[in-house]
Parts: C-alpha cells; sequence; structure tokens
C-alpha cells in the first residue's frame, strides 16, 4: 500500500493505491507554526479532524489538503493507517516539502516566470486540479485565482527569502 504525494505552496495532493484495505490519513509537522492543533487526520470531507476516518482506500480516491495548516516551504509527514486486529497500524509514511512562499510554477526560483504564469492563465480553460497550485491566497484558499495571488507572487519576489504566510491555523 502507497500513495503518490504532489505539492504546492498551499495544498498536497494525495492519490492513493485502490484497495479495499481500510486507510486513514494522518499529515504531521513538526514545524511549529503548521497544525499545533491535534487535528491531524483527513476527514471524509478532505477537512482536518481530532481522530482518525477509516474507509476503504478506494474510497479515497485522490485527496487535496489545504487550508491554514498546510503552509509554504514547511515539511509534513504523510501516513497511512490501517486497521489490524481493531488497533489502528501505520503502514505508509513519507515525508515532504511544501514549494516555497510564490513558487507557483514548481521550479524550486521565485521570479517573473512565477508572475508570467499567473497573469497568463486561463483559469475558465483549466480544471480545479490544474489550478491549485497557483490558488496560495488567501490563508484559507478559495480556489480562484485573483489579484491577492498575484500580490503573494509579487511580495515573493522582492524578498530574498520565499517568505511564510502569517495565517495560523486556528483550533476549536
Ligand atoms: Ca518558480
Ligand atoms: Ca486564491
Amino acid at each position: 500500500m502507497s500513495m503518490d504525494i504532489l505539492t504546492g505552496s498551499r495544498h498536497l495532493e494525495l492519490t492513493i493505491d485502490q484497495s479495499n484495505v481500510p486507510i486513514a490519513l494522518r499529515v504531521t509537522s513538526n514545524e511549529l507554526d503548521a497544525l499545533p492543533c491535534d487535528n491531524v487526520f483527513i476527514g471524509a470531507d478532505q477537512q482536518f479532524q481530532d481522530s482518525p476516518y477509516f474507509q476503504s482506500a478506494h474510497l479515497w480516491t485522490s485527496v487535496i489538503v489545504s487550508g491554514p495548516a498546510i503552509q509554504p516551504d514547511t515539511s509534513y509527514t504523510v501516513e497511512l493507517w490501517t486497521l489490524s486486529n481493531s488497533q489502528p497500524q501505520t503502514i505508509f509514511t513519507q515525508q515532504v516539502f511544501t514549494n516555497r512562499w510564490g513558487d507557483v510554477n514548481d521550479d524550486d526560483r521565485i521570479n517573473a516566470r512565477d508572475l508570467y504564469s499567473l497573469v497568463q492563465l486561463d483559469a475558465s480553460a483549466w480544471d480545479e486540479k490544474t489550478l491549485l497550485p497557483f490558488d496560495i491566497a488567501p490563508c484559507q484558499t478559495d480556489r480562484m485565482i485573483d489579484a491577492s495571488d498575484i500580490m503573494v507572487v509579487i511580495g515573493a519576489f522582492s524578498s530574498d527569502v520565499g517568505t511564510r504566510e502569517s495565517c495560523v491555523p486556528s483550533c476549536p
């Protein structure tokens, strides 16, 4: 059992092997400003929650994890859990890094090419998944590409360091 993980600045895209095995998804980070709460499991609605949600692997299909807890330039550990004699058991672990802040074209650089790829985007012609890497603002990403996303890219290459967004995930 394994999965493919794609990353942007503000999302993780998880594609899980098709199977009937019951699976729960856990996403954690040791870095301070990401995932400070106990909400480290992914629910049926693809939002973070505080307890594991198990369903057959084939029902997960492709999972998009986004929102305030997914920050740029941050390390995450993604785990697959299953049930063995009713006890949770980790069966897959992978560490991933999100893209640097403003790197929307995924080349590990922040420059005018990112701005160009953003402004020439014909959002109406692209499906939701293709748009995901470009949707980096606001804090709760909104599946829309507009001036707030463009301002983030301009701000990112006015600084040498990919500055993280200042949003912090709220705990319930
Ligand atoms: Ca780039
Ligand atoms: Ca947006």
